[in-house]
């Protein structure tokens, strides 16, 4: 098959239904959950605001428009190197800068739904990612790895997502060895349904959340609050996440959206 026709027959196959687009966002609004850091720093991301300018009306007669306030790093979004101080000398780490060819890659799957229903705390290790592989094949140079724990299903309400108590924040998240492992196997990118690509427990870790430190240090990428992973196979999807081009941003909302070939 020529390259022409292979793109066509992807066409057709959206066309045809054959390959369906899994919506891999949540929704971005002023209930959307925002990560709330301790209180040593003293800056936080704000919530989202949405404001009208114009529907129909004195301020705009055939049109309607809003203005945002919107965090980087706030709902379904992409992390990149300059985000972390690790990846700070990085000149294609900033979201105007990545290659987008990054931007669409094979996705691997790895479901803690189970584990993460009975420990909130539940960590994904490097043992547990070879078990998945040994199941479900291996994990290439090039390729998305994500944690599918339905913890999407709690973005509707911020206490329940980002589940925090006195001993601070209880989601689940990689092991330092499990993102090493990652990067080992040369990734492109390590993604999870939480408001951090780390658990909420990361920052005792030695190196401390080592989704930020560790993958940003090899210049590769981050997404945080995902959803519908139960909506995708282990392996096969093809992901699109592509940041807004901000200008030397170091991160962004994106619509995730997940290439599934129907079964
Ligand atoms: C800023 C500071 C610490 C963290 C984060 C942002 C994120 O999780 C993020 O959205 O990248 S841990
Ligand atoms: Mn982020």
């Amino acid at each position: 098959m020529n390259n022409a026709a292979l793109l066509a027959e992807l066409g057709s196959n959206l066309l045809s239904g054959a390959v369906q687009v899994i919506d891999l966002s949540g929704r971005l609004g002023p209930e959307t959950p925002v990560l709330k850091l301790p209180e040593d720093f003293a800056k936080n991301s704000p919530k989202v605001e949405i404001h009208k300018i114009s529907e129909y009306d004195e301020d705009g007669p055939y049109f309607a428009w809003n203005w945002l306030v919107l965090g980087e790093h706030t709902g379904t979004h992409f992390d990149a190197p300059h985000h972390w101080i690790t990846g700070r000398d990085y000149d294609d780490g900033y979201t105007d800068t990545i290659p987008p060819k990054n931007f669409i890659a094979p996705l691997n799957v790895i479901d803690c739904s189970a584990e993460a229903a009975s420990d909130a705390d539940f960590l994904l290790s490097a043992e547990r990612v070879q078990e998945w592989e040994a199941e479900q094949g291996e994990i290439n140079a090039g390729e998305w790895v994500v944690m599918r724990t339905d913890w999407h299903k709690r973005a509707h309400d911020e206490t329940l997502f980002l589940n925090m108590d006195q001993d601070g924040s209880h989601y689940p998240g990689p092991t330092v060895d499990c993102i090493e492992y990652l990067l080992g196997k040369g990734v492109i990118g390590w993604g999870s349904e939480c408001i951090s690509t780390d658990a909420g427990s990361a920052d005792t870790m030695q190196p401390p959340l080592p989704a930020h430190t560790l993958m940003h240090a090899a210049n590769r990428y981050g997404l945080a609050s995902l959803a519908n992973l139960d909506q995708l196979p282990a392996k096969g999807a093809l992901l699109i996440a592509a940041p807004l081009k901000i200008a030397n941003g170091t991160g962004s909302p994106i619509r995730a959206l997940a290439l599934v070939a129907r079964a």
